[in-house]
């Protein structure tokens, strides 16, 4: 049985100690959990008159499928309070987002986005090397 690995961002800016324990928890329970990056607290970005977000990221291997596995990040999302784009950017209880599959780049906010780009170069040093 070939396992993906896969990289996945979290972030929350309502009651984020207490949905970014919660996500890790659900995370680690359902896929072969390898490393988990910093956690930073960050300023908002896009919709800036709102709290403060805490964000980072975990590297795991899963028996999911590509498209299996962005469904279940939303279903997650889901079960953690998370209520249907009202505001693309605006306040969230968890966002949990496919940035790396295998090996490749699939958010370009890894590039845009500082405290991401941190996060998935903790995870994987060599991403960016080639
Ligand atoms: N996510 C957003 C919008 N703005 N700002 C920070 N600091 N962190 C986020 O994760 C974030 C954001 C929508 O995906
Ligand atoms: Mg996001």
């Amino acid at each position: 049985m070939s396992l993906n690995t896969a990289i996945i961002a979290l972030g929350s800016n309502i009651r984020p100690e207490y949905y970014i324990p919660r996500a890790l928890q659900i995370i680690k329970t359902t896929h072969r959990f390898i490393a988990e990056s910093t956690f930073v607290r960050t300023s908002p970005l896009g919709v800036v008159d709102q709290d403060e977000f805490l964000n980072g990221a975990v590297l795991l291997k899963t028996q999911m499928s590509r498209t299996g596995l962005t469904d279940w990040l939303k279903s997650t999302e889901k079960l953690l309070d998370r209520q249907p784009a009202s505001d693309k950017y605006g306040p969230r209880t968890i966002d949990l987002d496919l940035v790396v599959w295998n090996g490749q780049i699939e958010d370009a906010d890894v590039y845009s986005r500082d405290f991401l780009n941190r996060a998935v170069r903790e995870l994987d040093p060599g991403l960016f090397d080639d």
